[in-house]
């Protein structure tokens, strides 16, 4: 405790010299001391206020850790983040999930994904609980003006949209894709439709070009006050599409699908990067800007999934097994830069200590100097002794990850399935395969047999966090009546089904998938709604392919027959409040039934307040789940 005391101690002194000389020195007696949590800047002798340092989270999505030239890549170009690599702090044992909303989860929260509600990337599982505190929202607390940019994954709906989470500024598309079911129906990178603080905006121009314009606009309206920007790409994810410019370069010798696409978007991004960084300088705000630069997870298509012809290049895997949705080695283990000039956090230096996505909020609660809310659990450590130091103390002597579901969902979240537990060079897959990294990087042989107390540790390990986590891996619900959106916008992509993924990217809704399941939902107030059954988004325009309609919430059935040529079919019904499920249903004239995979929920009107309600309305749906057998504990 001594010890971190006094590295916080000297963070802040080199905090307090960055503004020496736009104001005086700090006292002595505030040496040491975090700045108030509640205040924005800490007061100096002269009255001068020394700024906080801003925060910007840079996440590529999809980028492996030997997606980058600096880390050996013999043919991508990323002269940007090589130069930001040679500044920073790199951790070189940094693991995430291996996909995109887990690691989100965990990043914004401190807390392992499954607990949160969102540990999948669909299947109305990758919503995150209202009941968490996202950094934002700390940095809001804090004094900091926030926003968020880009890639979101982890609700579409109120109240767990990045504005409902701390957010105070917001550009984003929706779902965890452009060209996934509930994002802007047409968007396809280039000149699409996204949602700013509420509003849909046509932009022109591509994606990732969009998303550092915003970024830039963002730093410098809050350059006078300490600002957290998540700037969350959705870059370099499939589709892999990209000026031509950016992609022409790799033709030649990256000759997999999509594999030139994906190099030129990670080459754009970077280019992006080094735009971004230099307007920081001339805002003169680099030095006292924490700049964090990392992945979601393995790469996506950074190594070739097919066989090539002798001595062609098949990617670069930085010498590690397995890939994005994969426990191997190369799934998890992603870059971590941090660089805060005014933090002495510079220089080109790595890490070796273990970390994960889970320390990085208590990490910044210390460098920012805000207190964490001690009531809830917490699963990530703070790093800043290893900031320090490659000696220093790691912030935890295991890790562990998990697909929960399994590759592609097809069976139920089990223990050890799709596991991988962490520590020192051990590495314990699926609780029975052992693989000790030191001697074999890229996970070829399985040693358990030789290493029966080795399994037994880390099965231990892996048994008390099963235990932990299992009984909290319950599904967020969406809010209908909630001022905040109203109406709400329902899509497929969050039906939960028992396994497997719901109709979740535009090519599956066109081809209206014979496919339904329930939203879980929250009435937030009794009364009157109206409930708008699609099966394509108003702005597509389309008519219905259904003669019959039905939907089902809180223990009330209604059908109805549908017009020819109808876009929609309507219903309207009193509910009372609490937690449901709602289901619908649309049936064409051979007999075939898929869901309406865009549902809109209005409250019209609330209840009189002193409307009688039910305690436990919906209870019945809920008893409905338990039989899919959801819910292991
Ligand atoms: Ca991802």
């Amino acid at each position: 405790m001594k010890l971190l005391s006094l590295l916080l101690s000297s963070i802040f002194y080199l905090l307090s010299s960055v503004h020496a000389a736009a104001a005086p020195p700090a006292t002595e007696s505030s040496q040491g001391k975090l700045p108030a949590a509640d205040g924005v800047s800490t007061q100096s002798e002269g009255g001068g206020q020394a700024l906080k340092p801003n925060v910007i989270i840079l996440i590529t999505d999809d980028q492996g850790y030997g997606d980058l030239a600096c880390h050996g890549n013999p043919v991508l170009k990323t002269p940007s983040l090589d130069k930001l690599h040679t500044e920073s702090i790199r951790f070189t044992n940094f693991h995430v999930s291996p996909f995109c909303t887990p690691t989100r989860a965990a990043l914004m929260t401190g807390r392992h994904p499954a607990r949160t509600g969102a540990f999948r990337t669909a299947s109305g599982r990758s919503t995150l609980k209202s009941t968490e505190l996202t950094m934002a929202e700390y940095f809001a607390k804090a004094g900091y003006a926030t926003g968020m940019i880009g890639k979101w994954h982890l609700g579409d709906n109120a109240p767990s949209r990045p504005m409902d989470q701390g957010f105070q500024h917001v550009v984003w598309h929706k779902a965890g894709g452009i060209g996934q079911a509930a994002d802007y129906w047409g968007n396809n990178q280039f000149d699409d439709t996204y949602e700013r603080n509420g509003t849909y905006e046509k932009f022109q121009g591509y994606a990732t070009d969009i998303w550092f314009t915003e970024a830039q606009h963002f730093v410098t309206q809050n350059k006078e006050k300490p600002f957290f920007l998540y700037l969350s790409l959705n870059a370099p994810h499939s589709p892999y599409k990209v000026p031509k410019k950016w992609s022409a370069p790799y033709k030649e010798k990256v000759t997999w699908k999509g594999g030139a696409e994906f190099y030129g978007m990670i080459t754009n991004l970077d280019h992006n990067l080094g735009e971004l960084r230099q307007k920081l300088s001339e805002l003169n705000i680099a030095d006292n800007t924490i700049f964090i630069f990392m992945t979601d997870n393995g790469s996506s298509n950074g190594t070739a999934r097919m066989v090539l012809e002798e001595g062609a290049y098949r990617g670069f895997s930085a010498g590690m097994k397995g890939m994005k949705s994969t426990v191997w080695e190369g799934g998890h283990r992603v870059p971590l830069f941090i660089h805060w000039p005014g933090g002495n956090l510079t220089g080109g230096q790595d890490r070796p200590q273990l970390s994960a996505h889970l320390d990085i909020l208590p990490t910044l609660a210390d460098l920012c100097g805000f207190a964490l809310d001690e009531s809830i659990p917490r699963d990530g450590n703070s790093f800043t002794k290893a900031l320090q130091s490659a000696e220093a103390e790691a912030p935890r002597d295991h890790y562990i990850t998990q697909l929960h579901g399994g590759p592609r969902f097809v069976s139920q979240p089990v223990p050890y399935l799709s596991s991988c537990v962490l520590k020192d060079s051990w590495r314990l897959v699926d609780g029975e395969n052992l693989y000790n990294l030191q001697d074999d990087p890229g996970q070829d042989r399985n040693i358990a047999d030789k290493h029966p107390e080795v399994v037994a540790e880390l099965r231990a390990i892996y048994d008390k966090h099963w235990q932990s986590i299992s009984s909290e891996m319950t599904p967020a619900s969406y809010d209908l009546g909630n001022p905040a959106e109203n109406p709400t916008h329902l899509c497929s992509q969050d039906w939960f089904l028992p396994q497997g993924n719901p109709p979740w990217n535009f090519g599956e809704i066109n081809q209206l998938k014979k496919i339904t399941g329930p939203w879980n939902v929250n009435v937030v107030k009794a009364g009157t709604y109206k409930f708008t059954l699609r099966q394509f988004p108003e702005v597509a325009d389309k008519p219905l392919v259904a003669i019959k309609a039905k939907l089902r919430i809180a223990g009330i059935e209604k059908e109805a027959a549908v017009k020819q040529g109808a876009k929609e079919a309507i219903f309207t019904l009193e509910l009372p409040a609490g937690k449901t499920t709602l289901t619908t249903w649309l049936t064409n004239d051979k007999g075939e039934t898929g869901g309406a995979y865009f549902t809109e929920v209005e409250l019209l009107n609330a209840a009189a307040p002193s409307a009688p309600t039910s305690s436990t309305p919906g209870r019945a749906d809920w008893l409905d789940q338990d039989k899919f057998g959801l819910f292991i504990h």
